[in-house]
């Protein structure tokens, strides 16, 4: 019998899964699919992650519905109807809140539960999480599936709390919506939150004034209608559409793999491939205009500079034009975003644009914002679009620790180190999905979740048939990866940009590559060939558990 005084028993399953987003939920389906007890634990009071919280106005996914979207089954994709090309926020909610009663996943979530703490007892050979609220759960095996983009960030702003009107984060907004009518809104942000949020914003505020730190490259999304020819000849061909997109690099099909260098063809056939790619919207046609453009700088920058004049061209005011034609990086180097009139908001009458790059923000102040070089805002609300601690943020956020004296936010203190961004060497059992050192962020993310977590079932399934008990990545195969994660992403441009891949939006956060850009094809076939040679890197143990 339980003692009283312990408060209850721990809850014991195979495996506690840590998000109750895209990620947590696959994880439930595939993983009780296989006869396991497992549970996930979600902070949030409903399912969806990003999803959930991410509500801000103007909140729509950059990556095409019929492409976003679960594969797993083939009746759900064939019946579930997008209305739009790219999904808002509310209606991909409303198909993973779909997903989760079709396949009754809910018995299986815990909402409103943060876990706060997760520690291996080697012994044992189990992780112990505990919640926030004072719950003990053992399991043989941790799926953290909290997230990339998922610990909202609010820069260190002296005077935030002497603010008189209200404030926002992209991250945690409201759940009975905002409404600007009539007042004066600031947004501080322009990456792809603040690019989604200002034309709406400005539609209803008085008066809007963006402060932005770094200009961003947006495209036009091209949204509208689903049209129904493209939703019925896409379905038709549903389950090759989805083996032709894990044979690309962002997870991503139905572009035509470039063939030429930019370097390789006239200025005006390139400038006419990039209008063709510009006026067909969506950023992976842009990126896959030639095959070079994330590789070398001189055919960079043909693309980079045919997007800044149509800025120029779009945008009334010259020096606002000139504000907003990102030269600090590459194209492509940082998210790129996708917008529907974002740039046409700055002709506006009640839009205006602040270059806090030259002028920073000193302070938020009662009435508003003042800056460095003395100017003030008077605001009645103040929208921080400004981001997140990517891909590392959530873990840190938990206490990861083993009785053998790992400790993960040591073994992550010069930037994290996994391999194959699945585990970290000396905390066994615990798998991440999509976790820094991973394509995820650089592929369609629900690809990506699917290959991780079905790489992560396929693996404890081989597991329990060989009677091993515990896996953990070797020091070396994971200093191999790291190692081959930065070679890669050296080859490209991307560490040329300033960005939150870099973990560049965070003071202090060590400035290391995380995700891997060698791509989703590569990255599948690589990890495929390490579990055809019984998880090659991996050491595997039948250890005696002692319970
Ligand atoms: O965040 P961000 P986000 N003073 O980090 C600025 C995904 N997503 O929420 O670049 C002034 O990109 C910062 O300036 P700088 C997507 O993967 C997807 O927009 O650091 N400014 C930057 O402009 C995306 O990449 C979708 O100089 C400050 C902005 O805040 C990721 O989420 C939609 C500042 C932060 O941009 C994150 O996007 C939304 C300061 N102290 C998000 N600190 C879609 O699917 C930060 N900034 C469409």
């Amino acid at each position: 019998m339980p003692d009283a005084s312990h408060g209850p028993a721990p809850r014991q399953l195979d495996v506690a899964i840590v998000g109750g987003g895209l990620a947590g939920l696959y994880s439930i389906h595939r993983l009780r699919g296989m006869g396991l007890k497992v549970r996930a634990y979600e902070a949030g009071s409903g399912v969806g992650g990003t999803w959930f919280w991410n509500r801000y106005p103007g909140a729509r996914c950059d990556v095409e519905s019929l492409e976003y979207s679960y594969s797993f089954s083939n009746e759900l994709q064939q019946e579930w109807k997008w209305p739009e090309r790219y999904g808002t926020q509310p209606e991909i909610l409303k198909y993973i809140n779909h997903v989760a009663d079709r396949f009754d996943l809910r018995r299986d979530v815990q909402l409103n539960t943060r876990i706060v703490s997760a520690h291996f007892d080697s012994k044992a050979g189990e992780w112990i999480l505990k919640t926030d609220g004072g719950e003990e759960i053992r399991a043989r095996y941790c799926v953290m599936a909290a997230g990339n983009l998922s610990t909202p960030r609010v820069p260190d702003f002296k005077g935030l709390q002497s603010f008189k009107g209200k404030w926002y984060h992209s991250g945690l907004w409201p759940h009975e919506g905002v409404d600007f009518t009539g007042l004066r809104v600031g947004v501080i942000g322009t990456g792809s939150s603040g690019v989604q949020m200002i034309p709406i914003i400005a539609q209803q505020a008085k008066h809007l004034t963006v402060f932005q730190r770094t200009a961003n490259f947006s495209l036009p999304a091209r949204n509208g209608p689903m049209e129904p020819e493209r939703e019925r000849s896409h379905k038709a061909e549903y389950p090759a559409r989805r083996a032709a997109a894990a044979d690309t690099p962002f997870a991503i099909a139905g572009h035509a793999k470039p063939t030429k260098s930019a370097l390789d063809v006239s200025d005006d056939e390139r400038n006419q491939s990039y209008e063709a790619k510009w006026q067909e919207g969506g950023s992976i046609s842009y990126l896959y205009a030639y095959t070079d453009l994330l590789v070398n700088k001189q055919s960079n920058d043909t693309a980079s500079e045919f997007v800044r004049n149509k800025i120029r061209s779009m945008v009334k005011d010259k020096r606002t034009g000139e504000l907003l034609a990102p030269k600090d990086h590459p194209i492509g180097t940082k998210r790129l975003c996708l917008d529907t009139n974002y740039y046409e908001t700055y002709n506006r009458p009640n839009v205006g644009l602040v270059d806090v790059r030259s002028d920073p923000i000193a302070q938020i102040t009662e009435a508003g914002l003042r800056t460095e070089g003395g100017q003030t805002f008077e605001l009645d609300a103040i929208v921080f679009a400004t981001g997140f601690d990517a891909m590392t943020g959530a873990l840190r956020e938990i206490d990861v620790r083993t009785s053998d004296g790992a400790i993960l936010r040591d073994h992550w203190e010069g930037g994290p180190l996994t391999y194959l961004g699945l585990m970290m060497s000396g905390f066994p059992n615990m798998f991440v999905v999509t976790g820094p050192g991973s394509p995820g962020v650089k592929t369609q993310m629900i690809a990506s979740i699917e290959q991780h977590v079905d790489w992560i079932a396929d693996c404890i399934g081989h597991m329990r048939k060989e009677g091993f008990s515990r896996i953990e990545p070797s020091p070396q195969a994971e200093m191999d990866w790291v190692h081959h994660v930065n070679k890669v992403a050296d080859s490209t441009l991307y560490p040329l940009a300033n960005s939150w891949y870099m973990g560049a939006n965070i003071p202090g956060k060590p400035r290391v590559f995380m995700p891997y850009v060698g791509g989703f094809d590569r990255y599948k076939r690589h990890c495929d060939a390490v579990a055809a040679k019984g998880y090659e890197g991996f050491e595997l143990s039948r250890q005696k558990v002692i319970a």
